[in-house]
């Protein structure tokens, strides 16, 4: 029976590192655009897969800059100059109760004083929002927070504060929100223990 028992055992494994390393967002890394090694392009949010609001600035490691994950990353900071502020989001489905963890890599492009505001929302509730303002030029920063999800219909948003308008600034990529695998590991758990005890009998 200690082989049926390490079966369920590793079966288990493998359910729980997929529930807990599948990513609600999609081209969290924008590497869905094709960017020439060493270019830059920007586009029209609707020519950028599940990305909304303003134009997207895409990289693929110019001027030095490699990407955190894949071949590209963002500027939030995107082109042409547009007068607002930017803002790109993203909509994705939680469940209502769950928590989840959000990351992603930030760097800043030409001085430390750049600045963005990074939100989830859930419904009508701001579930997280913190002003992310400490990266640097010389590497990729990782930033991760947790937050409960209080409805299904969520979103994650990204807002240039430093530059406000301008074109250059706050690189952005591999974004992530993942469900926060205390809960869920602790319901498969108990759930493989049963199931262990029966194949043991
Ligand atoms: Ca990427
Ligand atoms: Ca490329
Ligand atoms: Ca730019």
């Amino acid at each position: 029976m200690r082989v049926s028992r390490n079966l369920v055992a590793l079966f288990t494994l493998v359910l729980m590192s997929g529930f807990a390393n599948a990513n609600l967002i999609q081209n969290g890394g924008f590497e869905d655009n094709a960017v020439n090694d060493g270019q830059w392009r920007w586009y029209a949010s609707t020519d950028v897969n599940n990305w909304s609001g303003s134009n997207l600035e895409i990289w693929d490691s110019l001027q030095g800059v490699h990407a955190y994950e894949g071949e590209n990353h963002a500027e939030l900071n995107a082109h042409p100059y547009t007068g607002n502020v930017f803002t790109i989001f993203q909509d994705f489905t939680a469940v209502s109760g769950q928590s989840y963890n959000l990351s992603f890599a930030y760097r800043a492009r030409s001085n430390s004083h750049e600045a963005f505001r990074v939100e989830v929302a859930t419904g009508t509730d701001t579930v997280l929002s913190t002003l992310v303002d400490d990266h640097t030029t010389s590497g990729w920063s990782v930033f991760s927070a947790m937050f409960t999800a209080t409805d299904t219909a969520a979103q994650v948003r990204f807002t240039s504060v430093s530059p406000a308008t301008g074109t250059v600034g706050n690189f952005i990529d591999d974004v992530s929100v993942v469900s926060a695998p205390g809960a869920l590991i602790l319901f498969l758990l108990g759930g493989s223990l049963v199931v262990a005890r029966r194949f043991s009998k």
